[in-house]
């Protein structure tokens, strides 16, 4: 591990915030030019915590658009369609969703409260000013969750995608078991920009774009998703991203002169609930499929998330000394030692900064600083010497999928860096 030059330092800086300004859409920031051409949700907290290290009024208006396109339900969609571009499939057409602002029918993993907390902490007084409207649209979206989606004391998604980590091992069953034999042909522009085999597979394509028909048919009902889906997995970064939010919204309710019961409430039930996801038969939190009651098997990078969550489970730690001691750059999102490891296709095996960075917070706040440390150092080693890309080779940092890219220069900026400060 090195020790970063402060003239690299500097001019790493410089390109993370002009990869921030570059992706700037005005008022929201697309991931990466090309391949993501639209608003996604969990990017766009990640784009409003790099803002914040250079333009906090810039940082606001993200979350604020991102929040913009909320719907009647509490729901935050994944994607908003600003303006339709032919270079992504699944289009607004195919989700149907039939909204003022076009969107996506499915949620993302809520970070957005953990980043207006920063955003807020950054500076007291104008965060008190931004907070009101987008404090009742983040416990709005909150609430949705705990009333569509915790039936099994953890948190379920209906989707992949909402999880964010695609085509991740844990998903691999219950797709399995979904019909896509009616899909029609259909297009895929993700390959066009960027090579296949670091991509989600045919059948993995085939079996989202059923999931989607499947939500459009059932007019995105939580309810009949919710009795009906084929597919429907308790998920660890939804749980753990969502039970560490409603700490950081009850810590705004505080701040602001809210009551709080409804989120202590919520924060007791998702702790009292979340052992589901314990895999006994691995010694590590998991995905657990709702439909047949059996964990996924998979040690992923959302099964260290529990301590972002405010959990600090002490059999995770022989699992993480692992995963810190290599050869990697960090968390790869499944565990090297799983016999599905594959260094370069997307969510089965390369490394994301983003969730390094969501790990390494909760390793630091929870007093493994040592561990957090390594993280971070390895983190930014990786970016110093790759760039700012998607995701990376976990075994010799290859940069991969789109390049420079949004939340990696954001966590950089706010997270990574050594002129980060720890914040
Ligand atoms: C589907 C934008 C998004 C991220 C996800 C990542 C990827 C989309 C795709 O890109 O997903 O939502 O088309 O592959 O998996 O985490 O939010 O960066």
């Amino acid at each position: 591990m090195t020790q970063l030059d402060v003239n690299l330092v500097e001019q790493l800086d410089d390109q993370a915030r002009a990869i921030l300004k570059a992706n700037d859409r005005g008022g929201y920031t697309v991931p990466t030019d090309g391949l993501y051409p639209y608003q996604w949700n969990w990017d766009s907290a990640f784009a409003a915590f790099g803002f914040a290290r250079f333009d906090l009024e810039r940082a606001w208006l993200e979350l604020e658009t991102l929040f913009s396109g909320q719907w009647e339900t509490g729901m935050v969609p994944h994607i908003l369609f600003h303006e339709v571009d032919e270079g992504y499939f699944p289009g607004p057409d195919v989700w149907g969703c039939g909204r003022d602002l076009p969107s996506s029918g499915i949620s993302q993993p809520p970070v957005a409260a953990t980043f207006a907390r920063k955003l807020f902490e950054q500076d007291p007084a104008s965060g008190r000013d931004r907070i009101d409207d987008l404090f009742d649209r983040m416990i709005a979206w909150h609430r949705w969750f705990m009333e569509a989606r915790a039936e099994s004391g953890a948190i379920a998604i209906t989707h992949p995608w909402e999880s964010g980590r695609d085509n991740a091992f844990d998903w691999d069953k219950a797709m399995a078991a979904v019909d896509a034999s009616q899909v029609k042909p259909y297009t895929r522009r993700d390959t066009t920009h960027v090579d296949a085999s670091m991509r989600p597979t045919k059948f993995d394509y085939d079996r989202y774009i059923a999931l989607v028909e499947f939500g459009r048919a059932s007019d995105w009902n939580e309810a009949v998703i919710r009795d009906k889906s084929p597919f429907r997995m308790a998920d660890p970064t939804m749980t753990f991203t969502l039970l560490r939010a409603h700490r950081d919204l009850l810590w705004l309710a505080e701040q602001t002169g809210r009551r709080g019961v409804e989120i202590e409430d919520w924060i007791s039930g998702l702790e009292a609930g979340l052992g589901v996801l314990w895999n006994e038969a691995g010694g590590h939190f998991d995905a657990l499929d709702l439909r047949t009651g059996r964990h996924s098997g998979s040690l992923s990078n959302a099964s260290f998330l529990c301590w972002y969550g405010g959990v600090n489970e002490p059999r995770m730690q022989e699992h993480l000394d692992r995963a810190l001691a290599g050869p990697s750059f960090g968390i790869a999102s499944l565990s090297l030692q799983s016999p599905q490891f594959d260094p370069k296709r997307y969510w089965r095996g390369p490394v994301w900064g983003i969730m390094n960075t969501l790990i390494g917070m909760g390793l630091e706040e929870q007093g493994l600083t040592e561990q957090a440390g390594t993280l971070r150092r390895q983190t930014a080693d990786l970016l110093a010497q790759h760039g700012f890309a998607e995701y990376y080779n976990p075994l010799d940092g290859t940069p991969a999928g789109g390049g420079t890219f949004t939340w990696t220069a954001a966590i950089w900026l706010s997270w990574a860096s050594p002129s980060a400060g720890g914040r």
